[in-house]
């Protein structure tokens, strides 16, 4: 009988040392810290916003204990790569570099949001001069979209990555296989970034995803499956570096598993009743921000009260971009026409 070889990867926790000698400075370290903050008070500012001061309308779905793995991506990709987002994309808009403002306003519906207001919570991650391409809330459509993105490139004879971001819930739609094969028949430089959030809804990945793990499927499609922990903000710098430079030299596709954990529920209305007692404490203890803290702290690249600077610093800035927000008018009705294309 003929046998399919399924041979994965594991990157497990990175020490600051390895990733020095990976390439990163003491520098980006601090960098990468900051900004796991803001994509972390941003989502629990905005949580207030929806729920508590009922400031913005309609829902939101927060990336809250994701973070690592938008920021450890956008460092990795930094000056050559793109992405396609979806419906859970604040972090990976301000990972990318769309200022806090912009994404605040685009929430609030304004003009000065990253798309004028019109996109809303779904659509933030579209800013294509800071290299984020596309987003949509249609579960895994942007998987094929990225690896067309990928093929673009080629045919530009530009030098460059995409990264397409999707959960385990979108590992198990047509697209997702459709988009992994055709990346894989033409070598296209796109990587595939499962952000293995164990849910889909109220659908745990235990249940959905049948093979056991997403990056098994890789083998499916003879490109390398990578299983990250997606908690540490270095592992997943050093996993995408690696599936970037396979990419650069003409390796191909490579579909990482970014093992993480949706903190929050589904939208900012879900209390997430359904998840088992227990599972949010132990998650909790793998927190990627004071995971990162410690070992900064530990590593003598810092110290608590830097850190804490830097934390009261962000805290100003998404003050300032809640301002920003409410201050900025809609788009008149007569500009409308301006962004119809067809
Ligand atoms: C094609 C399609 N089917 C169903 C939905 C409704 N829906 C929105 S989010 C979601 C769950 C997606 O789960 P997952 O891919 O794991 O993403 P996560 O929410 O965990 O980030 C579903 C079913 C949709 N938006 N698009
Ligand atoms: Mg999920």
């Amino acid at each position: 009988m003929a046998k399919l070889e399924v041979e994965i990867e594991e990157i497990g926790e990175v020490s600051v040392q390895e990733a020095l000698s990976l390439g990163l400075t003491a520098g980006d370290l601090l960098r990468m810290y900051r900004k796991l903050v803001e994509l972390r008070l941003f989502e629990n500012r905005v949580e207030q916003l929806y729920l508590y001061e009922a400031r913005i309308q309609g829902t939101a779905h927060l990336y809250t204990g994701e973070e690592a793995i938008a920021v450890g991506v956008a460092r990795a990709i930094e000056g050559f790569g793109y992405i396609v987002s979806h419906h859970r994309g604040h972090g990976h808009a301000l990972a990318m570099g769309i200022p806090p403002k912009e994404v605040m306003a685009e929430l609030f519906g304004k003009e000065t949001g990253v798309v004028k207001g019109l996109g809303g919570s779904m659509h933030v991650a579209i800013d294509p001069k800071r290299g984020a391409l596309w987003a949509s809330a249609i579960v895994g459509s942007g998987i094929p979209i990225a690896a067309g993105a990928a093929l673009a490139l080629r045919y530009r004879g530009e030098r460059g990555v995409v990264v397409g971001f999707f959960s385990d819930g979108a590992a198990n739609t047509g697209a997702f296989h459709e988009g992994l094969n055709l990346a894989s028949f033409w070598k296209l430089p796109v990587i595939f970034a499962c952000e293995n959030n164990q849910w889909g809804m109220s659908m745990p990945a235990r249940k959905s995803v049948t093979c056991g793990r997403v990056a098994y499927r890789a083998a499916a499609y003879g490109m390398p499956g990578v299983i990250v922990d997606g908690n540490d903000v270095l592992s997943v710098y050093k996993a995408t570096k690696e599936a970037a430079d396979r990419a650069l030299r003409g390796g191909g596709p490579t579909l990482i598993e970014f093992i993480t954990y949706r903190l929050k529920g589904h939208g900012v209305y879900d209390k997430a009743t359904y998840r088992p007692k227990g599972e949010v404490e132990e998650w909790e203890k793998r927190d990627p921000l004071p995971r990162f803290e410690r070992k900064l702290i530990e590593a003598g690249i810092t110290t608590e009260d830097r850190l804490k600077e830097i934390r009261d610093e962000v805290a100003r800035e998404i003050e300032e971009a809640v301002k920003f927000a409410e201050e900025s008018e809609v788009l008149r009705f007569d500009q409308l026409w301006e962004v119809i294309y067809a």
